[in-house]
């Protein structure tokens, strides 16, 4: 008898798609869309069509494995659950007398998103007294560089797009990363609106746009106050609103934005003056102009910088005063849940020691009183999605670094690991999700028993406090129960929604902020264009890392449509359909080095040196080179993959990755 279960998509997109799995027998042999899921409306990506492939997939970890070769080589022998976890607790006892707690380091990060399981080991490592990890990997200067102008003011929902006469995508490849998102820019350019796209090649997305814009990467804070120039020069800036609603604006008009002229806009972005002139008029002419930020331009060295010169733009024109205007870059409802209850900080007898998670490499190296002696890692893969992976994989060979992976799958990192404990996917578990482009949570059950001996990451840690005899009651309970105490007393985001449904495992939207918005979440309750406590308080230009590298090329290191980071690289037809592990260059790059398509070449920097096939495009701009998807090495023409090209350099603010703040050449191989 097939059995039909509601679960919800795990993984690190801001649509959490809602999902039918169809369970014969204990195994997912179906899955697709939820048609009552108020978002993703019943469709989803290529990859998730076929969730059971990767489910069921003959790669799956099966049993724990203990080391018996060379680091890296991945020779390993099956071993108990109870074998690895004694030698887990033995080592680590034998870690903490020697060095103390901070010697040994957890990594983590979005292998699955919901709350319960992406959380679990954060009381456990409270409880040791490990270091603690800085998860800055995504793209926090996104989200600095918004609350530095906007503040804690809640984003609008994302169907307020619906009714914008101009949508400009920045920095966003939303045919890839927000497919719902893109179809609700769709449903607004079938009522007339246009759309603009500012990147720095021609992704899938530009087939959805009117105008593609193509920019030197990292200018687009120059952009934005080019813009801005025009638009106060022509009379065209809604000065009431500004003066009512806006701080700094006087100072940022006077100081700033006299500078930015279209002719040096032009220099600094690449785009035409007179194209500025035009984007700047058409801008102040729509009645509703709205702006969808991505993470592309955030992962640079101005990147919380670029952001707020982003942010700021609407409201020269008093779009954060209007319905459908403004802009949005993802929800923000970690609010809603009871999470210091599932994060235990007070599980913490004293402040331990925060380690960047971009900076794994210096970590593992370099670092000293305690040295990182063991590293535990779960959900994550950073032998390859962690820049400068050179650095990252010298650490993991060390000799002397205890490594633990809990993962699905034999990755890059699991074939350093000394234990490695086998993972359950999210239909073998339960969790609750929230996302980070839409107002939605939904609750999950598991739909299937644990494939192997697999067991989630809650577990693992319950077994692993078993193990070294924490007598805390905590970490006896069930994730179930920690779903409840995420949804336990009342919450003002949660007033009115439909309990039942959410139990029964339907997806349900909390209570959705007013737009445009009643108040200003901001220390002066005003858009800030100048913000008193920043490090530089009023909005300017700043330069990129990139431009100090004496390199060529500015690399991007873009995700890819069949892939989510490295996850998905478990299954060959997604794999199959990226064509091999590409570098695609616009036809004058590949003539000067005199290399042509389909040619291997070898891509180099100050970091390293990969290896990649040739792609010739015009669909990318001379003095850019892209790279899609974070390649697993064993699929990888060469050694390395592509972060072996990117720095453990970070964000002006948020310490964020810097991915794409990078430059490289490269020759034939
Ligand atoms: N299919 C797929 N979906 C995904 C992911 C994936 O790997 N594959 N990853 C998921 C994750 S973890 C995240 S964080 C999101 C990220 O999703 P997005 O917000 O779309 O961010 P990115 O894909 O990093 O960057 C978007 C685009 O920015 C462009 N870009 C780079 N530099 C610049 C610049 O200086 N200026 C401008 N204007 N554009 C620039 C890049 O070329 C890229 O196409 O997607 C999620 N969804
Ligand atoms: N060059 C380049 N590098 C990048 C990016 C890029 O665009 N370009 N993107 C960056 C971004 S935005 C991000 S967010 C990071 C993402 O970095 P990661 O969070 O490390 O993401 P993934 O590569 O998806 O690896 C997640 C791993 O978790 C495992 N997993 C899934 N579910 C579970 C579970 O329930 N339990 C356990 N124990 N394991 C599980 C999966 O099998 C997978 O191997 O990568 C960053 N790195
Ligand atoms: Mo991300």
């Amino acid at each position: 008898m097939v059995e039909t279960v509601r679960s919800v998509c795990p993984y690190d997109c801001p649509d959490s798609c809602g999902l039918l799995v169809e369970v014969d027998n204990g195994c997912a042999v179906r899955v697709s869309g939820d048609p009552e899921h108020p978002y993703s409306l019943g469709t989803l990506c290529p990859k998730m069509t076929h969730y059971e492939r990767t489910v069921h997939s003959p790669r799956r970890l099966l049993k724990p494995l203990l080391r018996t070769g060379a680091k890296g080589s991945g020779a390993f022998r099956e071993a108990s659950w109870d074998e690895a976890l004694q030698l887990i607790a033995e080592r680590w006892q034998g870690i903490i007398t020697k060095y103390g707690g901070e010697a040994i380091l957890p990594y983590s990060y979005a292998g699955t998103m919901g709350m319960v399981q992406r959380n679990a080991g954060h009381p456990f490592f409270h409880y040791l007294g490990a270091s603690r990890l800085d998860r800055t990997i995504c793209s926090p200067a996104l989200g600095a560089g918004l609350k530095m102008v906007l503040g804690a003011t809640p984003a609008p929902h994302p169907d307020e797009v619906l009714g914008s006469d101009l949508v400009i995508l920045w920095g966003i490849n939303a045919a890839a990363t927000s497919i719902h998102y893109l179809d609700r820019v769709k449903k607004a350019r079938k009522k007339g609106a246009k759309v603009w796209l500012i990147e720095t090649y021609a992704t899938p997305t530009a087939a959805v746009a009117d105008e593609l814009f193509l920019i030197r990467p990292g200018s687009d804070g120059a952009l934005a106050l080019g813009l801005m120039h025009v638009i106060a020069r022509d009379g065209l800036a809604d000065r009431a609103w500004l003066e009512a609603q806006t701080t700094g604006w006087g100072e940022l008009e006077q100081q700033v934005l006299p500078a930015h002229t279209p002719e040096r806009t032009a220099d600094l972005s690449g785009i035409p003056a007179a194209t500025v002139e035009r984007m700047a008029r058409e801008f102040a002419a729509a009645a509703a102009p709205f702006i969808r930020l991505g993470s592309g331009m955030t992962r640079y060295g101005n990147g919380a910088m670029t952001v707020r010169a982003i942010a700021a733009l609407p409201a020269l024109v008093g779009g954060y005063g209007k319905r459908h205007a403004g802009s949005f870059g993802g929800t923000s409802t970690g609010g809603a849940f009871a999470m210091k209850d599932l994060v235990r900080e007070d599980f913490l007898s004293h402040p331990t020691r925060i380690i960047n998670m971009n900076q794994l490499g210096q970590a593992l190296n370099d670092l000293a009183e305690p040295p990182i002696m063991s590293l535990y890692v779960y959900h994550s893969n950073p032998a390859v999605v962690a820049p400068d992976q050179n650095d990252v994989l010298r650490g993991l060979a060390r000799e002397d670094l205890f490594t633990v992976v809990h993962e699905r799958f034999m990755t890059d990192t699991a074939r350093y690991a000394d234990v490695v404990l086998p993972a359950t996917t999210s239909l073998e578990h339960a969790d609750i999700y929230r996302s980070y482009g839409t107002y939605c949570i939904q609750r999950a059950k598991a739909a299937i028993p644990p494939v192997g001996e697999s067991r989630s990451n809650w577990e693992v840690f319950s077994a692993l406090a078993a193990a070294l005899g924490f007598d805390e009651p905590f970490f006896q309970q069930r994730a179930e129960d920690l779903i409840d105490q995420l949804l336990a007393g009342p919450n003002p985001w949660r007033e009115g929604i439909d309990t039942d449904r959410l139990a029964a495992g339907h997806a349900v939207e909390l209570k959705t902020p007013d737009w445009p918005p009643t108040y200003f979440a901001t220390p002066s309750g005003k858009v800030e264009f100048l913000n008193r406590e920043a490090d530089e308080p009023l909005i300017r230009f700043l330069q990129t890392h990139g431009e100090e590298d004496g390199y060529p090329l500015q690399l991007m290191a873009a995700p890819s449509l069949y892939a989510l980071n490295s996850t998905f690289f478990e299954r060959d037809e997604l794999r199959e359909r990226q064509q091999g592990m590409r570098l695609r260059v616009h036809p004058s790059e590949a003539e000067k080095r005199a290399v042509t398509d389909g040619q291997p070449v070898c891509v180099f920097n100050a970091c390293g040196e990969v290896r990649f096939i040739l792609d010739v495009t015009e669909k990318v701009q001379p003095g850019v080179a892209v790279a899609e998807g974070v390649w697993w090495l064993e699929f990888a023409p060469g050694e390395r993959s592509v972060n072996a090209l990117t720095s453990q350099r970070l964000t002006d603010c948020g310490a964020g990755s810097t991915f794409y703040d990078n430059r490289v050449d490269f020759r034939a191989a």
